[in-house]
Formats: structure tokens, C-alpha cells, sequence
């Protein structure tokens, strides 16, 4: 097995583990209060759980996960029965957070309890782990009484399909490895200077230009469909039935998906597809790099534009936040084109910087008038940030200090200890782009709450998010590596609470976890063990 020659690296942090802990189930994130009994439940091939009609979701996704994963077939009963393990929704569950649930095991009897189904679902996630193999086939379940709930609203994980398009399925199978860890953001990054990847009825050019690049370089003519003149490589887009589908089926496990259109920088492709947007020239969709220079107009007829996309956006995406970039918008074009700075004189604002804060503030208003909030990098704290903004910060923690003690509401996303297109480790295994690297370790140690804050303003910390930037992963199998195993310090470092996490503790869990993901199917990167000292 592949893995083989790099478990012992790991089995040397084992070693130093505390004994209750190695022999705790090898449950990810780690659970916030978790008693062991005695003995097991066993659930027989073939054997029925059971869940009230019209609230068995999570019994059918726990039955779906066994089937997938052991290969064996169970059923679901649709009324609770004595000696079942029951899946009930319960007002009067033990765990009353929304997202929290209550497992007991024991030898004759076994049930997972929530208030919510989204709790049921947690539970029916941490009893998929509990899990053993039976000698003479079934299940078992070791005996077990666990109550649990998050540390953060936010957990998350953001995906660049801008810069790399990855199929839907592909997206799919992400957003069910998020759940299995207890993931409940998507932050989904649909648009920059290397393409627009989302269809918007009322613009269709957004796509028909704005989603297809010419790659670096000259390109080959082999590379131009004759028929569509649209480059064959380096491209694609999600259509809105597509859109909903996704949406759909992240809903079903409980995520909620945030989309982001960048704005006013890392706007190149919608300025090439439709160039009375920026500020001048007419780029093409960026086949490179880095920060680009183009930057949205800050006329009537852009923000107009706009809204509409928007209108388009808020149809698809019911959840609250909207994300609108912000981020590294060079102000270089704005300060030379006389159309800019007239509006910029005529509102009577001092600088670029503030008539960035004031374009922010707008697309606040508009987004607080449909009953959305606003959140975006942390460059829009620059300038002043409007009241009821969030803020993600990605440039180190400041941003999200300075806005928590402002009031308002933070994800830390911070590069690099969350940058997931670091590598995993200095080894030769990894592959190329980056060189460099943020280890499980290190993520694993990313605290999300400041030390800063007081415990007043830490409540305006929502959560953490990881940030998986795609420049350098053209194939979908490079995100995979670039996830996992990452994902599962993640999911410790955003649900289980300050005093749970344990970096040897959580390595003694890791090997089951990674015969879960080979279970799935999952291609996580072995290097992520092979840290060269
Ligand atoms: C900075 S993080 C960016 C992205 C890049 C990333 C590469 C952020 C808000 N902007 O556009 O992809 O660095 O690590």
C-alpha cells in the first residue's frame, strides 16, 4: 500500500500521545465531550436504522456513506423502534446549538439525537466513523456517549474555479468531502482576470468571451475551434441549471454556498467581454498571473451592469453573505482616467482609496436593501468600511482585528497557514508551481480567534475559512492534493472547541481518516507527511 512507507513518520508523533486519546475513537473533528462504555452495538448487513417519516435525511446520507464506503446494505426503517439505531429530530435533544447532536451507543441500543437536521446530519457523520468492521460481517459500534457541537458558524473552503475551471461533478465530490468534516461554507471565487465562470442570462458575453483564454504564450492554431474561434484549452463555465444543482446538492448536506464576483480589481475578463465596463483599453481574458492593472469603472452604467449580474447572483445563491472581492485593486487606472477622477471630484472624495470604501459602501446599501450582507477581502477596511460589512481576512490576522474591534464581523483566512495552494511540504513529491509550503502542523496550529480581541469583540469572529488558489493546479487532482489531507485539520481547527484540540491526539486519529478517504475514493498527498528536516 502506498501509504505504508509513510506511516512511521506520523507513528513517531503517536508515541508521545496520552493513552486515553490513542484509544479514543478516531473521531474528525474531535468531538467536544466524548465518554467511552463498554462493548458494542452491532449492526447486521442487511439490518434496518431507524428515523420518523418525513425526517430520515440523515438516516438515508448515513445509510448512502456505509454503502459507499463498507459495501454493505443496510435500510431505513421510517419509525423509531426499540433496539434500532434511531435517528431522531428532537426539540428536547441533550445538545441544543442547532448544529450540535448526541450520540449513545450501547450494547442493545443506539441512537443519534439533534434538534435540527442539520445536528442529525453531524451525527449520523461522527457514527459513520465510529464504525468497525465486524469479524463475522456488519457493523459495529463501540460503546460510546458523545455530545457535540461547533466552535464556529463559519467553516470554510474556498475554491478559485477562475483561474482553473473544474468540472461540476468534481465540485460535487468536494462539497460532500466538506460535510464529512463538518464543513459548512463554500466560498466559491466565479470570477477574475483569467475568466468569468458563471453564466448570467441578461450578459452573455460574460461567458462567450469572458470564460475562455488563450493560454500563455502564442496559441497554437490547433487550440482554436474554427467553428466557435473560441480557444479550445482554458475555459468553461457553470450554467445557472448547473448552478442550482449545486446549490441543491450542498444544501442536502448542509452547506451553504457564498459566491464571490470580484470587484473592482480582478476584473480583467469582464472587461474584456464587455469593455465599456473598465476604464479605457480592451484587454483579453488574462492568460496569467498576479495583480492585473484593469479595474471597474465607477459610473451610473457600471454599477448598473452589475446589478443586474447581481439580481442574476442572489436568484441562485439564497444564503446570506455575498462576497464581492475587494482585493489587490491596484488603483493606477482609476488615478489616469479622467472619466474616473470627474466622479471622483464631483462626490467629493479625497483619494482612490476612499472612492474604493465608497464603491463598497454602495454595493453594502444595495446588498442590505435585498436583505444580504456584504463581505469582502480585507482591503475594503481601507478607506473606511461600512457599517454592517464583514470582512475576510487574508493578509495576516490585522484585518480582522482592526474590524472585530470595529464591530464587525471577521472570517480569518489568513496566507499562509490557510493558503492551500502552498504546497504540503518541502519533498520532491510535491508538484510544481509554488515553492512554498505550509505543513499539516502548521495549519493544524492556526488559532482562529486573535489574542488581541477581548471576549467581547471575539464574538464578531464568525469562523476560519482555507483558501484554495488554482494558478497552479490545471487538473482537478491537483486541488484534491492540495485539500487533503489538510481539509481534516481544518474541519479540528473550526468545530472542535480550544480545549479538544491536540496535535498528537488528532495525528493518532489521522490513519483512520486516511482509510476513509481511500474509502471515498480520495487522492490526498501522501507528501503531506514527508517534510524533509
Ligand atoms: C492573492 S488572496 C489573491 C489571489 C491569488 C492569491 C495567490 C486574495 C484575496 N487575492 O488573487 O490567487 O494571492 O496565493
Amino acid at each position: 500500500m502506498r501509504w505504508c512507507t509513510r506511516i512511521p513518520l506520523v507513528m513517531l508523533s503517536v508515541a508521545v500521545a496520552p493513552a486515553t486519546l490513542e484509544a479514543a475513537p478516531p473521531v474528525i473533528p474531535a468531538p467536544q465531550v466524548m465518554v467511552q462504555g463498554k462493548g458494542h452495538f452491532h449492526l447486521a448487513e442487511g439490518a434496518a436504522v431507524c428515523a420518523a417519516a418525513g425526517e430520515s435525511a440523515a438516516a438515508h446520507y448515513f445509510a448512502d456513506l456505509v454503502q459507499r464506503t463498507r459495501h454493505l446494505s443496510i435500510s431505513v426503517d421510517n419509525v423509531g423502534k426499540p433496539g434500532c439505531l434511531n435517528f431522531d429530530i428532537d426539540p428536547m435533544a441533550p445538545v441544543e446549538h442547532a448544529e450540535g447532536y448526541s450520540i449513545q451507543v450501547e450494547p442493545d441500543k443506539a441512537r443519534v439525537r439533534a434538534r435540527t437536521p442539520q445536528g442529525l446530519f453531524y451525527g449520523a457523520v461522527t457514527l459513520w466513523q465510529l464504525a468497525t468492521r465486524s469479524a463475522g460481517g456488519g457493523l459495529d459500534f463501540p460503546a460510546v456517549s458523545i455530545d457535540d457541537q461547533p466552535r464556529y458558524v463559519w467553516r470554510g473552503l474556498m475554491l478559485d474555479s477562475a483561474r482553473h475551471y473544474q468540472s461540476p461533478e468534481f465540485i460535487k465530490r468536494l462539497i460532500d468531502a466538506m460535510a464529512l468534516h463538518k464543513l459548512n461554507t463554500l466560498h466559491w471565487h466565479l470570477s477574475d482576470d483569467q475568466g468569468w465562470r458563471i453564466e448570467i442570462k441578461k450578459y452573455p458575453r460574460l461567458t462567450d468571451i469572458g470564460a475562455w483564454r488563450v493560454p500563455a504564450g502564442a496559441a497554437p492554431a490547433a487550440d482554436i475551434d474554427p467553428a466557435t474561434r473560441k480557444p479550445r484549452l482554458h475555459g468553461g463555465y457553470y450554467t445557472q441549471d448547473t448552478v442550482r444543482d449545486i446549490v441543491r446538492y450542498a444544501a442536502e448536506r448542509h452547506i451553504t454556498i457564498v459566491p464571490e464576483i470580484d470587484m473592482p480589481g480582478h476584473a480583467q475578463a469582464a472587461i474584456a467581454a464587455y469593455p465599456k465596463l473598465g476604464t479605457g483599453d480592451t484587454p483579453v481574458v488574462s492568460p496569467d498571473w498576479g495583480v492585473h492593472t484593469y479595474l471597474l469603472n465607477v459610473d451610473d452604467e457600471t454599477f448598473a451592469f452589475f446589478q443586474d449580474v447581481m439580481d442574476e447572483i442572489l436568484e441562485l445563491f439564497p444564503g446570506k453573505y455575498i462576497h464581492i472581492g475587494g482585493d489587490e485593486a491596484a488603483k493606477d487606472r482609476w488615478k489616469t482616467s479622467e472619466s474616473v477622477q470627474a466622479r471622483r471630484r464631483a462626490l467629493g472624495i479625497a483619494d482612490e482609496t476612499r472612492l474604493q470604501a465608497w464603491f463598497t459602501k454602495r454595493w453594502e446599501q444595495w446588498l442590505s436593501a435585498k436583505g444580504r450582507r456584504l463581505i469582502g477581502w480585507d482591503e475594503i477596511l481601507e478607506g473606511g468600511l461600512p457599517e454592517g460589512a464583514s470582512v475576510m481576512s487574508w493578509r495576516g490576522t490585522q484585518g480582522a482585528i482592526e474590524a472585530a474591534k470595529e464591530g464587525h464581523d471577521v472570517v480569518l483566512s489568513p496566507a499562509p497557514e490557510l493558503y492551500l495552494d502552498n504546497l504540503q511540504s518541502n519533498s520532491d513529491a510535491e508538484p510544481s508551481g509554488r515553492t512554498a509550503y505550509v505543513t499539516l502542523q502548521q495549519l493544524y496550529g492556526f488559532e482562529p480567534t486573535p489574542s488581541e480581541l477581548t471576549a467581547e469583540q471575539a464574538r464578531h469572529v464568525l469562523g476560519a475559512q482555507a483558501n484554495v488558489w488554482t494558478e497552479h493546479m490545471r487538473l482537478a487532482e491537483r486541488v484534491e492534493h492540495a485539500v487533503f489531507p489538510r481539509i481534516a485539520a481544518l474541519a479540528e481547527v473550526t468545530w472542535s472547541s480550544r480545549d479538544r484540540r491536540d496535535w498528537s491526539g488528532f495525528v493518532a486519529r489521522l490513519p483512520a481518516q486516511l482509510e476513509r478517504y481511500r474509502q471515498l475514493g480520495i487522492r490526498y498527498a501522501d507528501s503531506a507527511f514527508a517534510v524533509r528536516v
